[in-house]
């Protein structure tokens, strides 16, 4: 008896302390789930997917189910072993309990392996359980259906048995409603699930990830399953290439106890896209493990060209750049402690890291050159083109450079610069065709506003090789008015403009100079759309006059709208703006570029995307058509002023 009541004293003291571990969390989520925008209400469903995962790299569980409820209330369930439910002695209660109401509890309980959850925000059970108004879990194991129930991380009440099930059943259910007191938003985005989901998948070969969408309206379903996995993933990214070859190049193995995979293949473009990947987990800034897997490039590639005399001795040797133009490249390793480094910890610092990839992509590759010369020969003589190319880009470059050293006045002659000196102030209207480029220095406020006029259509980058693109007077246009430089030289501090405006015509010649723009300032400054600093200005469609009163429309629902509300009369005169240049400055002014007025559109992206951001721009601008169209059809309905 008196154990009894000790025991619950106990427990009673335990249960503070747990509260408390809690409560920080709902106090400061930021801190634990990276923030409570949209993508911390993602990541609440990552975080529990991460712990099946985690069940699936054990070699436990095969599926993973995840559905967007009705009411944004999420359900993952898996076919793994369940989470124990047997008493934790240390705390003296259910593990089940443990797992979901201890901070930092996600950890295994004893045993190996590597955990997917030890990531950027990986904090577990607990953190998602804390931050939803309701949580219940269910797990199968033994027989016996388990489970519990939680109000913002408090039980309801202890674990229960609420059924049976049959022996060889097992898994674990989890359901949850994220807390709107929290979030700023609580609605899902079946589109960003999809995605990283996918992605998941691709690191986990063999795992099926099933995600449902039963929003009314909204009802979806995808299955992702790769039993090639990262193979298929890098086929996957190169869709819409050419590519150079037919075999994806892979490695894999284990060494100083990281596990190692690499997959690669080249296509016909000269982008070098790697994507890199820590427990599943990707790190936009690389580390250790990327630098491994370009040295053993390298090395590899240089030394089998001088053995087999494809480059001949006294030739400069390739460098890593040659190598990796046109290659896409997934480097993915599990490693028990990952340390992160840098800023923004997204950067693997862990140094057996670098000598496992470096000794197993050299020796596994060296093998593949081996047995297939025909493609070893492919990849060099490409290498070779881009060494040349190189060359003349770097010529080109330093005309470039020169030139602004020598005059002063560097700036385009195009250009009307603004006579502020304070980037924060100012802002550049990149301008399709010289007639709406003369509207707009005509309508502009001078002291903030710099007018850049283009010609035509600009450069497409991804067709172009790096010597054409640096000679192109519209590229180097913008690159001498922005002044960041590009590249290896960019610097945003020399940024000398806050706002980048891209304002074309309102139809598909201009979306498409629009898609030319930003394609050129992904690949070569990327930051700028990272930071926020490109805007797409958005022309109205309509004019709409009545009794000398004027609107605008900014799409065909807006026109609807504005005549249903002045009346359907004989003297409404609408004119349908075809483009810029049918503007006269003051309209152009009052409807497109005045801060009081205009819309803006951010562009956007951020670094987990930024694998799905590469296929949109590939698919919009490389060489197949098929892709393009398909995209362009799937993606048709967002595209709200498409005029055909
Ligand atoms: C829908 C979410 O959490 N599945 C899951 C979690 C665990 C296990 C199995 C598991 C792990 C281990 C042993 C182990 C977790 N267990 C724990 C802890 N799905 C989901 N499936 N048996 C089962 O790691 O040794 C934490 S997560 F800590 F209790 F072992």
């Amino acid at each position: 008896m008196s154990e009894e009541i000790n025991k619950n004293q106990e427990y009673g003291a335990d249960q503070i302390q747990i509260l408390e571990g809690l409560e920080a969390v709902r106090k400061r989520p930021g801190m634990y789930i990276g923030s409570t925008s949209e993508r911390g209400l993602h990541h609440l469903v990552y975080e529990i997917v991460d712990n099946a995962v985690d069940e699936a790299l054990a070699g436990y569980c095969d599926s993973i189910q995840v559905t967007i409820e009705k009411d944004n209330s999420i359900t993952v369930v898996d076919d793994g072993r369940g989470i124990p439910v047997g008493t934790n002695h240390k705390a003296n209660k259910s593990a089940l309990e443990v797992v979901f109401t201890v901070l930092h509890a996600g950890g295994k309980f004893g045993g190996g392996g590597y955990k997917v959850s030890g990531g950027l925000h990986g904090v577990g059970a607990s953190v998602v359980n804390a931050l939803s108004t309701s949580l219940d879990v269910q797990v199968c194991r033994d027989g016996k259906i388990y489970e519990q129930s939680y109000k913002k991380g408090h039980p309801d009440g202890p674990v229960k048995v609420v059924g049976n099930c049959s022996e060889d059943q097992h898994g674990t259910k989890v359901h949850f409603l994220p807390d709107g007191t929290i979030f700023e938003t609580t609605v899902y985005k079946y589109d960003v699930l999809k995605q990283r989901l996918r992605e998941t998948a691709f690191l986990t070969k063999g795992l099926k990830i099933i995600l449902e969408d039963k929003r009314e309206g909204e009802e979806h379903c995808h299955e992702f399953h790769y039993a090639g996995g990262i193979k298929e993933f890098v086929e996957y990214l190169n869709r819409g290439k050419e590519s150079l070859y037919d075999d994806v190049i892979y490695c894999e193995g284990t060494k100083n106890g990281v596990y190692v995979e690499v997959a690669m293949q080249h296509n016909d473009s000269f982008n070098d896209s790697a994507y890199s990947f820590v427990n599943n987990i990707i790190t936009p800034e690389g580390g250790t493990h990327l630098t491994g897997f370009r040295n053993a490039l390298t090395k590899t590639f240089n030394f089998y060209a001088k053995n087999n005399k494809i480059i001949k001795d006294n030739d400069p040797a390739l460098t890593g750049e040659d190598i990796r133009e046109g290659l896409t490249a997934i480097i993915s390793i599990k490693i028990e402690e990952p340390q992160f480094e840098g800023q923004t910890k997204q950067k693997l610092g862990n140094s057996e890291a670098r000598g496992a990839v470096e000794s197993i992509v050299s020796e596994q590759l060296t093998y593949f050159l081996e047995q297939n010369p025909d493609v070893a020969k492919n990849i060099i003589q490409k290498s070779v083109l881009a060494q040349r190319a190189r060359e003349a880009a770097r010529s080109a470059r330093e005309a470039t450079r020169r030139k602004s050293a020598l005059e002063n006045t560097s700036l385009p002659g195009k250009l009307a610069d603004c006579s502020d000196k304070d980037p924060k102030n100012c802002e550049i209207f990149i301008v399709e065709g010289d007639s709406a480029g003369g509207s707009a220095k005509t309508a502009r406020s001078r002291a903030t506003q710099a007018i850049l006029p283009l010609r035509g259509k600009i450069l497409n980058v991804e067709k172009a090789r790096p010597d054409r693109i640096f000679s192109n007077e519209e590229i180097r246009s913008m690159i001498t008015a922005f002044g960041t430089g590009i590249q290896d030289d960019f610097d945003i501090s020399k940024l000398r403009y806050d706002k980048i405006i891209i304002m074309t015509d309102a139809d598909v010649d201009g979306a498409h100079i629009a898609t030319l723009m930003l394609t050129f300032l992904y690949r070569f400054m990327p930051e700028l759309i990272k930071q926020g600093h490109v805007y797409l200005a958005t022309p109205p469609l309509y004019k709409i006059e009545k009794n000398r009163k004027v609107w605008y429309a900014y799409s065909d629902e807006e026109l609807n709208n504005i005549i249903t509300e002045i009346g359907r009369d004989q003297n409404n005169k609408i004119q349908r703006y075809k483009g810029l240049g049918e503007m006269d400055a003051e309209q152009l002014w009052e409807t497109t570029m005045d801060p009081e007025n205009r819309i803006l559109k951010r562009v956007t992206m951020d670094d987990e995307t930024a694998s799905e951001v590469d296929i949109t721009f590939t698919t919009l601008m490389g060489d197949k058509v098929e892709p393009r169209r398909e995209f362009i059809e799937q993606n048709a309905k967002y595209v709200k002023n498409l005029d055909i």
